[in-house]
């Protein structure tokens, strides 16, 4: 009877540990981080004419963040809804530095959630794609997302595709090892019996 519970125990935990796993990669609470759509559900600020949704993505439209190096630093944002509070996220998305005049540099491009800011270096050598990544916790339901180039008065445009933001459960890699583990566990229970 015990070995029955215990098996039980087991299964429920795996189902749940699977199920997890598998939401982390399917649900993008980033609405068009592709850039498909143009600027569909992305709010811009501060961008000028050399910035904006280009073809030359990773794949398809991304969008440069280009500004004349001024004061005001381009940017996109999106108001992101569906957060737990408390729970870890995870937010990732394609860059490079843009224009050839000039980059790449260092603390070019910024990731910022309401008022916690992540800086990140363009990815060498020019128009080379790279991966930007950061965990926060959510603190609120609805949270502000704000990817921001030129930083610092300096004049480095970065081309942004592919964002988005997951929350930071198990990997189905993951999953998979506790998967063997119950089953080990599960096998040693049964050999002593
Ligand atoms: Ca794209
Ligand atoms: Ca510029």
């Amino acid at each position: 009877m015990k070995l029955i519970i215990y098996s039980a125990i087991c299964a429920l935990v795996l189902a749940s540990t699977l199920a997890t796993g598998a939401a982390a990669i399917t649900t993008n609470l980033i609405l068009n981080g592709t850039f498909d759509a143009g600027t569909a559900n992305w709010t811009v600020s501060g961008v000028d004419g050399a910035g904006g949704i280009r073809a030359d993505g990773n794949p398809g439209n991304a969008f440069v963040l280009n500004a004349g190096g001024g004061s005001v630093d381009p940017e996109i944002s999106q108001v992101v809804g569906g957060l737990n509070p408390g729970w870890v996220y995870t937010l990732t998305g394609d860059f490079r530095a843009y224009h050839t005049t000039r980059g790449p540099s260092t603390n070019a491009f910024s990731v910022q959630i309401d008022s916690t800011i992540w800086d990140f270096d363009q990815p060498l050598p020019l128009r080379t794609w790279g991966t930007f990544s950061l965990q926060f916790t959510a603190t609120a339901a609805s949270q502000t997302i704000r990817l921001i180039g030129e930083r610092y008065g300096s004049d480095y445009s970065t081309q942004v595709d592919n964002i988005s933001l997951v929350p930071a459960v198990p990997e189905p890699s993951s999953a998979l090892a506790l998967a063997g583990g119950f089953a080990g566990l599960l096998g040693m229970r049964r050999r002593r019996i």
